[in-house]
């Protein structure tokens, strides 16, 4: 009894940490959790809330019997896959870029439009990019009394969100600079990591990222915009159903592993207090105000590895811009920004299925 949950990339670096929030999770709603892998990985054995699974091998008959179907898997697969989950008769929950943008597949922030997993004609629902993710619970809550108006954002984004390789390389570059005064002239830590076998062109980053920030990150768009910039811009549009949201963002890797960090400059219809501000990141269970200036105390993304909140500070009115607020947000990008959101979407959907 109850509903079967599948996890489809049950052995990559996302889902690895869905089956750790599941294990977590106090208690569960589902009868039964599938789980399934690339051929590779078939055959594995993972503890899930201690019951010994073997991993399947990803087929159309692993979604048999299957109510929802959580994808962490890189897009081309979903773009394959998903459909096959849906048309078996499961909902597919997505996490890659492959749906987000489809207009008949809704863009679930459980906490900020989950009334809008109720219509998917096509039996997918996409979950948002971790960098739009990470400043969603906050945008969310603000816009609900205020009615947001104008967004940019400047990005602080983990190594993480490119993957096991740029984990790897910005480990491999901390390592190849360990001890060594460098930093103090123009392509001196380049020099360093090209005569510790580490040239930048091998690198996922198009500069070195270990005591520097790269202002980019996915691939270049039009006018010399990235894709993760466009990504912010249209997915926080399609989230909070304002479609003519004025936003600008600038996306920045920095020599983090884990959790992104967002700079955030927001324009509401109606003048914003800090008070007020803080009372509703108060009010909101997904968020954690850590916000005292005169204690220097405010969130940084090291203090919110493996946590599920969302956590804000340095919420300040901006002194030149009417009705605007200036913020920080940091969020797991690896949790709230990838495994914990699809999860909370697949909780959602036990009472519409
Ligand atoms: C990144 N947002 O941080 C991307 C991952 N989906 O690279």
């Amino acid at each position: 009894s109850g509903p079967v949950l599948a996890l489809v990339g049950a052995t990559g670096a996302v889902g690895t940490v869905m089956i750790d929030i599941i294990n977590r999770r106090e208690s569960v709603p589902w009868g039964e959790i599938r789980l399934v892998a690339s051929a590779r990985s078939a055959g594995k054995k993972i503890t899930v809330r201690g019951d010994e699974l073997t991993v399947v091998e990803l087929t159309p008959e692993a979604f048999d019997g299957v109510d929802v179907a959580m994808f962490d898997v890189p897009d081309e697969v979903s773009a394959e896959w998903a459909p096959v989950a849906a048309a078996r008769g499961a909902v597919a929950v997505d996490n890659s870029g492959a749906f987000r943008m489809d207009p008949e597949v809704p863009l679930v922030v459980p906490e900020v439009n989950a009334d809008a997993t109720a219509t998917r004609p096509k039996g997918i629902i996409a979950n948002p990019n971790c960098t739009t993710l990470s400043m969603m619970a906050a945008l969310g809550a603000l816009h609900r009394e205020f009615g947001l108006r104008e967004l940019v954002v400047a990005s602080y984004q983990a190594a993480s969100g490119g993957g096991q390789a740029a984990i790897d390389r910005l480990y491999g570059e901390v390592q190849a600079l360990a001890g060594k005064q460098v930093g103090l002239r123009a392509g001196d830590v380049r020099e360093v990591l090209e005569a510790a076998g580490l040239p930048v062109s091998d690198s996922p980053f198009p500069a070195p990222l270990a005591l520097n920030v790269v202002p980019w990150a996915g691939s270049l768009k039009d006018d010399g915009w990235t894709s993760e910039e466009l990504k912010v811009r249209n997915e926080s549009r399609k989230i909070l159903g304002i479609p003519d949201l004025k936003v600008s963002a600038t996306c920045v890797r920095v020599p983090v592993v884990t959790t992104h960090s967002l700079a955030v400059h927001a324009t509401f219809e109606r003048e914003v207090t800090v008070g007020e501000a803080h009372e509703i990141f108060e009010a909101q269970p997904t968020i954690v105000l850590v916000d005292d200036p005169a204690e220097k105390r405010f969130p940084t993304p090291a203090d919110v590895v493996g946590e599920d909140p969302t956590y804000v500070g340095r919420v300040r009115q901006a002194l030149d811009f009417p009705n605007t607020l200036d913020f920080f947000v940091c969020g797991d990008n690896l949790r709230k920004g990838a495994a914990l959101n699809t999860y909370e979407i697949a909780e959602e959907l036990v009472g519409r299925l």
